[in-house]
């Protein structure tokens, strides 16, 4: 499968990550219609591309993970600066950060320019994981919440004995399906906003916790790309600077929601 430039979007940056190649959770088959349907002067690949974790586990690499590869490889001959920022999945190419293959880069981190003249650093995110375990204001949050959940299990549960039925609790339910991963969203996005604010940086672009999001933090702009193995999403960059998230398939916009994933460790 090779670009076709005629029919492809201009754009300035494209941002990938966590496509997890050689998982079978990996959404190869849209990655490679999108990745043939957009023409960008830079290709960021943040971090957990190749899932080398899964493939020592057991060997899994069909036809379609080897045409990504070859259509990222198709693209940098043609001219798109494409740059490696290798996360924890693929952790085992970090030791060649700092290295280059024509239009190819590896690098451990990266600042980049966007066309409007803001600065962002790039960088998988697996780096916050730490801070976001350790984070005093997560516990704070965390017990706040749960006082909040308790309040609205008494209501929950007198509806419930009214209509004859057993005692339920939604501070469980809650937990154990959102409240984790909220509380790590939460966390992880402030963490990774601080990493730019100390460098004196506009924003920071990553990916790891399979959640797409842009917002605004205390005058940092986060960016996450998303994932390649269940929203098919993408973060680009307009050739005038201007960044937006896309979802494969979908019209516009992300869908919000109830779909937190939990976090791949
Ligand atoms: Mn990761």
């Amino acid at each position: 499968m090779k670009p076709d430039k005629s029919k492809s979007l201009r754009l300035r940056s494209v941002f990938v990550s966590d496509v997890h190649l050689g998982s079978k959770d990996c959404r190869a088959r849209e990655l490679l219609e999108f990745l043939g349907s957009v023409d960008a002067d830079y290709l960021f690949l943040v971090g957990d591309i190749i899932d080398f974790w899964s493939l020592r586990r057991s060997f899994y690499w069909p036809q379609e993970h080897n045409d990504v590869l070859r259509m990222i490889l198709a693209k940098a001959r043609e001219g798109t600066q494409v740059i490696y920022v290798p996360g924890n999945h693929d952790d085992d190419l970090r030791e060649f950060c700092g290295s280059q293959f024509g239009n190819l880069v590896i690098r451990r981190k990266y600042v980049h320019a966007a066309a409007d003249g803001r600065e962002f650093l790039v960088m998988h995110g697996d780096e916050f994981d730490t801070a976001v375990k350790c984070s005093r204001w997560l516990a704070k949050f965390g017990a706040a919440a749960y006082e909040f959940m308790m309040r609205m299990n008494r209501g929950v549960n007198l509806c419930r004995r009214a209509l004859g039925m057993p005692y339920w609790s939604l501070a469980t339910y809650v937990k154990l399906r959102l409240g984790n991963a909220v509380r790590y969203v939460e966390a992880f996005e402030t963490a990774a906003a601080q990493a730019a604010r100390a460098r004196g940086l506009d924003g920071i672009i990553c990916g790891h916790i399979h959640r797409a999001g842009m917002r605004d933090i205390d005058g940092i702009t986060y960016c996450n790309d998303g994932d390649w193995v269940e929203s098919c999403t993408a973060l680009v960059e307009s050739p005038g600077g201007e960044l937006s998230l896309w979802q494969f398939g979908a019209a516009s916009g992300l869908p919000e929601g109830d779909e937190l994933m939990e976090v791949a460790a």
